[in-house]
């Protein structure tokens, strides 16, 4: 079997923002050290798939350089991650408009691999999956299309793809984001009232499926419009998963599954090695803490800590916590650079955290510069509230990335 791995890389990428400003979202960086990307990426690694594409409307430098350094596959088993990037052909103007817009118009690209079966990923998600698992469902029950479910509660229902199968998994009835209608109640589990089929966005289709299905219409999203049509007329099954999956497209809930995995015992584990998660390898040096009373934090490489107090926090790459400091509930991007001493930039604010500030409930973007006596807090701030040097999002203040805040500044 030829199998292609399509990972959906973004679309125009607002709920995000500030994070995604100045990258592709695919460049995210989460946990610490990886990038949003590396996920889906390492799922398709780990179950055998090694010709991957990444459509995203975003040309980074970080995330071309990312990918460059990270996956270079081997000359004897072959494999590649390529990257397409949204781009203006005399048959196409314009930018992606939806997923399947966007798949439609990589396809002259996929196409030349001759693949028997497309898998699609989304970009923006945590959850360690096993495709060859689901592959093998598909094949064997000589299904046309397969989409990845999950049973969830009705109060996640609403905002998710919603179908009902029949006893053998076979999709009869599908609605995109029902919210909490009485469409909704018709959708009703399958096992007991309480749960919901939800899609988890990621499809095995078979390629002349899918060129039949794309290529005969221009609809352009796959749960709006090309689910919904292909019920009918093809064989659409859901193959069940049970394992931690969490959506993390929005600032609430990338914060929140950022944090949950500083949990003694967290959902989703970056420990479990017969399943890596890789990542860029740097050759950084080993964080040092020079005095700090640090519990329940992911602490990444290269960091230098002086602070008073850090709990319950994400600390990425190179960051740096000045003495008197006390971060909580946040989530330090941490820094491209070291600055070696020579302050390089016109504030004269070293990189990171400066001395004797307090932070708390943030998401503190890369090579922010934030001198001594600083407060950052969302408390009491309007929802959406944006300035030059913060944005109010889901109830967290973000940083953007290069951001200058002086001594002294109280938000
Ligand atoms: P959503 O996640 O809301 O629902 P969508 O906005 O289409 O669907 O995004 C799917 C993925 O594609 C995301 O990772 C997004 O970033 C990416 N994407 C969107 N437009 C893109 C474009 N033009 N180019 C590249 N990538 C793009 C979908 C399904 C639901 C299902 C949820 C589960 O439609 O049925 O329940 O996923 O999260
Ligand atoms: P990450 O850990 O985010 O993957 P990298 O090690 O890839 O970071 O570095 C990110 C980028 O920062 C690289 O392109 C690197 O060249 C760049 N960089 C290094 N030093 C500086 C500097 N002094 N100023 C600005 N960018 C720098």
């Amino acid at each position: 079997m030829n199998v292609v791995g399509l990972i959906l890389g973004g679309g125009a990428g607002s709920r995000l923002q500030p994070l995604t400003a100045e990258r592709a979202k695919p460049a995210v960086p989460i946990a610490g050290k990886y990038r949003l990307v590396d996920i889906p990426i390492s799922n398709c690694i780990n179950s055998g798939i090694r010709n991957i594409f990444l459509l995203t409307q975003f040309n980074s430098v970080s995330l071309h350089q990312h990918i460059g350094n990270t996956y270079r596959f081997d000359q004897f088993s072959g494999g590649h991650v390529r990257i397409l990037a949204a781009e203006q052909t005399p048959d196409s103007a314009g930018w992606f408009q939806g997923t399947a817009d966007a798949v439609r118009r990589s396809m002259r690209y996929f196409r030349d691999e001759d693949p028997d079966l497309v898998v699609i990923l989304s970009g923006d998600q945590l959850y360690r999956m096993d495709l060859e698992e689901m592959i093998n469902e598909h094949l064997e029950r000589g299904a046309d299309l397969t989409i990845s479910t999950k049973p969830v509660a009705r109060e996640e229902a609403g905002a998710l793809g919603i179908m009902k199968t029949d006893k053998n998994g076979r999709i009869v009835r599908f609605a995109e984001k029902p919210g909490d209608s009485g469409l909704l109640d018709e959708l009703k589990a399958l096992r007991d009232d309480e749960t919901y089929l939800a899609s988890m966005g990621i499809y095995v289709f078979n390629m002349d499926v899918m060129r039949e299905l794309l290529c005969n219409c221009d609809d352009s999203d796959f749960g709006k419009h090309i689910i919904p049509g292909a019920i009918d007329n093809f064989k659409v099954y859901s193959y069940i998963f049970e394992d931690y999956w969490e959506d993390i497209g929005t600032i609430r809930s990338f914060w929140a599954a950022n944090l949950a995995l500083t949990e003694p015992l967290p959902q989703f584990s970056f420990y479990d090695m017969s399943k890596v998660i890789y990542t860029r390898m740097r050759y950084l040096p080993p964080s040092k803490i020079n005095q700090c009373n640090l519990s329940r934090c992911l602490l990444s490489d290269g960091c230098i800590i002086s602070g008073e107090r850090v709990d319950h926090c994400v600390v990425g790459l190179r960051a740096l916590v000045g003495e008197g400091s006390v971060v909580e509930d946040s989530i330090l991007m941490g820094a491209d650079f070291y600055e070696h001493g020579l302050v390089d930039d016109p504030s004269g604010i070293p990189i990171g955290i400066g001395k004797n500030c307090r932070v708390k409930n943030a998401i503190i973007d890369k090579n922010v510069r934030i001198g001594d006596g600083v407060t950052i807090s969302p408390e009491e701030k309007p929802e959406n509230e944006r300035t030059d040097l913060y944005w109010i999002r889901d109830g967290i203040m973000v940083i953007p990335k290069n951001t200058v805040i002086p001594s002294g500044t109280i938000l």
